[in-house]
C-alpha cells in the first residue's frame, strides 16, 4: 500500500474519484486474461489527458514508484499485470476520437478507445479499420499498439504496426514525445515510433495515435473445409495464393478444437456429418461486381483432392455461425480444463516439417494432457493450448507437466528459427524463454535501449527481460 501522502498527491493530479484503492478495483485492474498471476497493485490511477499521464509519470519518477501501463487487459502474456505493489496507470478515461479524415483515410484517437469503437467510427463514414480480434470489444488501441496485436485479418492487412501512422508517447521521465503527425512518408532519421510498437509498455506509455483506415473490403465469403492432413492445409494455401483471390482470413483448427467448441459454445453445431482431422476456415473477398470467387476456388481445391467436404455460408447468420467455430475456441477451451498457451510462428516454408515433429509431441503427450492446435496458419502462426483433463489435479501440477512438453516444443522450434510469440508477446509469462527466439546480442541491445529510456526501471518492470 502507498503512503497516504502519495495517495493524496495522486488525487491532486487526477482528481479524487480517479484514484482507486478498493480491493475489488485492485484485483480487476491488476490482472489480465492470463489469469496465472496474483494481482497486487498498490493503487489504480485514471488520468484523463496526456498532461495528466505525464504528471503522474513524472511524479512516480520523482518518488521512484513503479508503473504498470494498462489498457483493456485482455493480453495473454501477463504484460499488463501488476504483481508487486505497482501504480497501475489505466487509460480507460481517454477514449476520444479527435479527428477522422475521410480524404486522407486516417483516424486520430486517444489510446484508451476500444478497437471496436474505432471499427464502428470508420464504418459510419464508409471506411474500414482492419485490426480484428476476439477481444475487440474490450481491448484498447494503446494496448494494441503496445503489444503489436495481430488477429484474424493479418493475412490481408497486417498487424497493428501496419496500421499506425503516428503516436504520442509519455516517456518514463514524464516527457511527452509527439510523433503523432499522421504523415505517410517521413524519412527524417530513425523511425522512433517503431520502437514503442510492441514494447509492451516497457519504454513509454502511448497516449494518442493516428491510425490508417482502408476502403471497406468487398463482401466477404466464408467457408469451412474438412481437410484430411496438415500437408493438405498448406497445399490449399498455395492454391489460394496462385488463384489470385483476395484472402481475408486463412485459419485452421484440429478435430480436438472443433469438438471442444461443440461441447461448450452455446448453439454451436458441426456443419459436417463426418469428423475430420483438420478444418480450415477460409474467407475471401468476392470479385468486383459481386462475382462469386469462392465456388470456383473450392472446385479447384476439390479437384486437387485436398478436402473431404466443404460448406459455404449463404446467409449472414451462417457466416457468423461458421466464424463462431473458430472464434469460440479460446473460451471453450477455458471451460474444458486447465490451460497453458503457446503462440508460436514459423516461416510458412518450415511449417510442414515442423508440424510433422509437433504431431510426435501431440501423440506422445500424457493421456490427460491434450494438445489442441489452431490459429492463423496463413500467417505461419500456430496456437497450441495444453489442456489438463484431470480435474482433480491442481493447476500448478498440471502446469509443471505441460511445461516439460512445451520446453521440448520450444527446442524444436528454435531449430527452425521460429518465434515463441507470434502475437501475444512476452510479458511475464515467456520471459524465461526469450532466448529461444532472440540471440544474446539482440537481447543485450534491447536491454541497452530499455536502460537508455528508463534508467530507473520504473516502467512495467520485470516484463520481457529474463
Ligand atoms: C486467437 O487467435 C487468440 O483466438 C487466442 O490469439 C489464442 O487462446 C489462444 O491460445
Ligand atoms: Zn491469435
Amino acid at each position: 500500500m502507498l503512503q497516504e501522502s502519495a495517495l493524496s498527491d495522486l488525487r491532486r493530479l487526477v482528481g479524487q474519484a480517479n484514484v482507486l484503492t478498493s480491493p475489488s478495483d485492485l484485483e480487476a485492474y491488476g490482472r489480465d486474461w492470463t489469469r496465472v498471476h496474483q494481482a497486487k497493485p498498490s493503487v489504480i490511477v485514471l488520468p484523463a489527458s496526456t498532461a495528466e499521464v505525464a504528471a503522474v509519470v513524472a511524479y512516480c519518477q520523482a518518488k521512484q514508484l513503479p508503473i504498470v501501463p494498462s489498457g483493456g487487459r485482455t493480453g495473454l502474456a501477463g504484460a499488463a499485470v501488476a504483481t508487486n505493489g505497482e501504480v497501475v496507470l489505466s487509460l480507460s478515461r481517454m477514449t476520444k476520437i479527435e479527428e477522422l479524415d475521410e480524404v486522407g483515410q486516417t483516424i486520430r484517437v486517444e489510446a484508451g478507445i476500444t478497437t471496436q469503437q474505432v471499427q464502428e467510427a470508420a464504418k459510419q463514414v464508409g471506411l474500414f479499420f482492419p485490426l480484428d480480434l476476439a477481444a475487440k470489444g474490450s481491448c484498447q488501441i494503446g494496448g494494441n499498439i503496445a503489444t503489436n496485436a495481430g488477429g484474424v485479418k493479418f493475412i490481408r492487412f497486417g498487424g497493428m504496426r501496419e496500421q499506425v501512422l503516428g503516436i504520442e508517447v509519455v516517456l518514463p521521465s514524464g516527457e511527452v514525445l509527439d510523433m503523432n503527425t499522421g504523415l505517410r512518408k517521413n524519412n527524417t532519421g530513425y523511425d522512433l515510433r517503431q520502437l514503442f510498437i510492441g514494447s509492451e509498455g516497457t519504454l513509454g506509455i502511448v497516449t494518442r495515435a493516428t491510425l490508417r483506415l482502408t476502403p471497406p473490403p468487398r463482401n466477404m465469403q466464408v467457408s469451412v473445409l474438412a481437410v484430411p492432413s496438415f500437408e493438405s492445409i498448406l497445399q490449399i494455401l498455395s492454391v489460394c495464393g496462385k488463384a489470385g483471390v483476395q484472402l481475408t482470413a486463412f485459419e485452421f483448427f484440429t478435430r480436438a478444437a472443433h469438438e471442444i467448441v461443440l461441447q461448450h459454445a452455446l448453439g454451436a453445431r458441426s456443419p459436417f456429418a463426418d469428423k475430420s482431422p483438420y478444418y480450415v476456415l477460409l474467407e475471401v473477398e468476392e470479385g468486383a461486381g459481386g462475382i462469386d470467387v469462392m465456388q470456383p476456388l473450392l472446385e479447384q481445391i476439390f479437384a486437387a483432392d485436398l478436402i473431404s467436404d466443404a460448406v459455404v455460408a449463404t446467409s449472414s447468420a451462417q457466416f457468423k455461425e461458421l466464424w463462431g467455430l473458430r472464434e469460440n475456441i479460446t473460451e471453450s477451451l477455458s471451460k474444458h480444463g486447465h490451460i497453458r498457451k503457446n503462440d508460436i510462428s514459423l516461416a510458412i516454408g518450415q511449417l510442414a516439417a515442423f508440424t510433422a515433429e509437433l504431431e510426435l509431441e501431440v501423440a506422445a503427450a500424457p493421456k490427460d494432457i491434450q494438445l489442441v492446435l489452431f490459429g492463423h496458419i496463413g500467417d505461419g502462426n500456430l496456437h497450441i493450448n495444453y489442456v489438463g483433463l484431470n480435474k482433480a489435479e491442481s493447476f500448478a501440477d498440471f502446469n509443471a507437466r505441460a511445461r516439460l512438453i512445451e520446453l521440448r516444443i520450444f527446442e524444436r522450434l528454435a531449430r527452425y528459427k521460429g518465434s515463441i510469440s507470434a502475437e501475444h508477446g512476452i510479458g511475464l509469462l515467456k520471459k524465461k524463454d526469450l532466448h529461444f527466439s532472440r540471440s544474446e546480442p539482440e537481447v543485450t541491445l534491447m536491454r541497452q535501449i530499455k536502460q537508455l529510456l528508463d534508467p530507473a526501471n520504473l516502467l512495467n518492470p520485470g516484463k520481457i527481460f529474463p
